[in-house]
């Protein structure tokens, strides 16, 4: 496979992302990205806001706006702080945007269309203290499977079990806290994704041992209690409208109900997945503006998306492990159900020729707690976004989310770890690496790349560890094991602080210029490699480090065939000592971001 298409879980638009967010989606997929982009491959980096949705409503609500100028005020924000962190998306959309409305409307005709979809009366709770229907999330009570006294009407966030509000025990409103909340009956669409069950089953089981194992368990485990078919529509205002006087007649001749559906709106998890595609679509009319060619043709978007076009494209999705579910399920009965029709005796067919593609790769995450409680944006607890970025540059954060990934198990951000592993890794390994090679080149060799001198055992040693710690770290890349990427390439680095402590050119110079020459040109040539493969996870470093060094960025990955990894910089080219890479954070900081933020002791949420 030659192309790459990446997304990440879209990040609600009610509000600024915390780093656990940002450690569970965006940023491991940016480091992917930006991986990928190097190592020559055509690779797309998708992602937009999230904006419909009860929660919308009542934040835009809260900020005195309506939902629609809220959402276009959060995006911009949410669009500068991922760049700010360096975030290389080729698309930051917005799923209320045109394209994922028809898309969304388009792919719901379908189903419907192909018996899919189905009508039902739902009861639904309505609050009369809110004068208005309550959506699962927004009824809150005791969970029924693990007693979790705070769980939502959709899913309980202690257990992930997925939920009905009429599940819950004690129910009351969240908006209000009332339990004056009664039962009402409304007409709602359902996405009949109990049909799809043997078919998710063998794909999943397809990916076992490929895919995580948190990933495959947790959907296996949904496949396992029984899939439910999942309301698609809800009783709100903001939102895609249902158009359902547009769509045809089901395989059992039926048309829909017309006037029950009128003002209702798709459900957020059955249109974000959705944006995906629709992002990519804003892509394209994007680029087709920019080149002044008007809105793009279908097939620039649809190449990423749909077969055969699509059969280079390997699909990599990153995420949460909330978000999985819906994800190995929910997303893929919408996808596999546009492929296929049921008919009235329950017989699959396949009618289009051009299938929409599923996810090849999909990498999730445990979560990154602060303090081994929860982020909490109420109790103000945790690091956000827009704060990390005014204590320190994107590197220092980028790096440690990354060297600490909620892989395997959850993870736990503190102040007093961050620091000492920042100050080691970047400032005391790389950052005076890059310094002192520099500088000495400066002060003794007038700042140019020396010639001269025949490498030696030592240099020929260094040349073979630093290739096969390459290839090491490239490996863990490929497979996006982010803890061990990280340490691969903190071990490259720290080959280059052995090895000059080892060459000691501030030795050699007095009594052997061609010695000291060829260890500065061998440590001037690992300060070019290091800014060439560090560049996903500390793109702002590199940037400054490839710029002192007269070297490309963004910069190509090395080849590891073993030809002149320790070679890329001409003898004679003139270089200078980049400004400070890194400075250290010091206790005074530490002590007073503690203060601010919450430490160990403050209340978990
Ligand atoms: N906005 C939830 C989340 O950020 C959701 C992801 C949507 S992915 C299509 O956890
Ligand atoms: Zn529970």
């Amino acid at each position: 496979m030659s192309r790459i298409l990446i997304t990440s879980a879209l990040p609600y638009i009610n509000g600024i992302k915390h780093l656990g967010t940002l450690a569970g989606s965006m940023l491991p997929a940016d480091v992917y990205a930006r991986f990928q982009r190097a190592r020559g491959r055509e690779t797309l980096y998708i992602c937009a806001t999230d904006e419909h949705g009860t929660p919308t409503e009542l934040a835009a609500a809260e900020a005195g706006l309506d939902p629609a100028s809220f959402c276009a005020e959060q995006h911009e924000v949410q669009h500068r702080l991922g760049r700010q962190f360096g975030l290389s998306w080729d698309h930051f959309g917005r799923s209320s945007s045109p394209q994922n409305h028809r898309l969304t409307q388009r792919f719901a005709q379908q189903l419907w269309e192909a018996g899919f979809i189905e009508e039902r009366v739902t009861q639904q709770v309505y609050s009369n203290a809110d004068k208005r229907f309550l959506p699962d999330r927004y009824v809150i009570g005791t969970c029924p499977h693990c007693g979790y006294e705070s769980a939502r009407g959709d899913q309980c966030e202690n257990c992930t079990r997925v939920l009905d509000p009429a599940d819950l025990l004690h129910p009351r409103s969240a908006v209000s806290g009332s339990t004056d909340i009664e039962i009402r009956g409304s007409k709602h669409l359902f996405l009949r994704q109990s049909l799809f069950s043997d078919k998710l089953r063998s794909w999943i089981e397809s990916k076992r041992g490929n895919w995580p194992l948190l990933v495959t368990s947790i959907a296996l485990k949904w496949l396992d209690e029984g899939l439910q078919d999942r309301g698609i529509t809800r009783d709100l205002e903001w939102g895609v409208p249902v158009n359902a006087f547009e769509w045809g007649r089901n395989p059992e001749g039926q048309t829909p109900d017309i006037d029950g559906l009128a003002g209702k709106v798709f459900y957020v998890w059955y249109d974000a997945p959705i944006e995906y595609i629709g992002a990519t679509w804003e892509w394209a009319d994007a680029r087709a503006q920019e080149a002044g060619t008007g809105p793009a043709a279908e097939a620039d978007w649809e190449r990423w998306w749909r077969q055969p076009q699509a059969a280079d494209v390997k699909y990599v999705q990153f995420m949460g492990k909330d978000n999985v579910p819906f994800h190995t399920v929910g997303f893929p009965c919408t996808l596999m159900g546009v492929n296929e029709k049921v008919d009235a005796k329950g017989h699959w067919s396949v009618v289009n020729n051009a299938p929409w593609k599923l996810v090849d790769e999909l990498k999730g995450f445990n979560w990154l707690d602060y303090y081994g409680g929860k982020f909490s944006t109420s109790q103000k607890r945790g690091v956000f976004m827009d704060h990390a970025l005014e204590l320190l540059p994107p590197d220092y954060w980028r790096w440690w989310i990354m060297a600490n990934a909620p892989e395997t198990s959850d993870a736990t951000f503190g102040w007093e770890q961050f620091q000492a592993q920042v100050n080691a890794d970047l400032a005391d390994v790389l950052g005076n690496f890059v310094n002192r090679i520099c500088k000495f080149t400066e002060t003794r060799f007038e700042g140019i790349v020396p010639e001269g001198g025949a490498p030696g055992a030592l240099d020929e040693k260094l040349e073979a560890d630093v290739l096969a710690k390459l290839r090491e770290y490239t490996e863990f890349m490929e497979d996006r094991e982010y803890r061990k990427s990280a340490a691969a390439l903190r071990q490259l680095w720290v080959l280059g602080n052995q090895y000059l402590t080892e060459a000691a050119p501030w030795t050699a110079i007095k009594t052997d210029r061609d010695r000291a020459a060829v260890a500065v040109r061998y440590g001037l040539n690992l300060a070019a490699l290091f800014a060439k493969v560090s560049e996903p996870f500390i793109p702002f470093a590199c940037e400054k480090i490839s710029e002192a060094l007269g070297e490309p960025f963004p910069a190509t990955w090395p080849s590891l065939d073993g030809q002149g990894v320790l070679s890329a910089l001409p003898p004679g080219r003139t270089i200078r000592a980049p400004e400070v890479l890194f400075k250290k954070v010091e206790n005074e900081q530490v002590a007073e971001w503690r203060e601010r933020f919450g430490g160990p002791e403050a209340e978990t949420a």
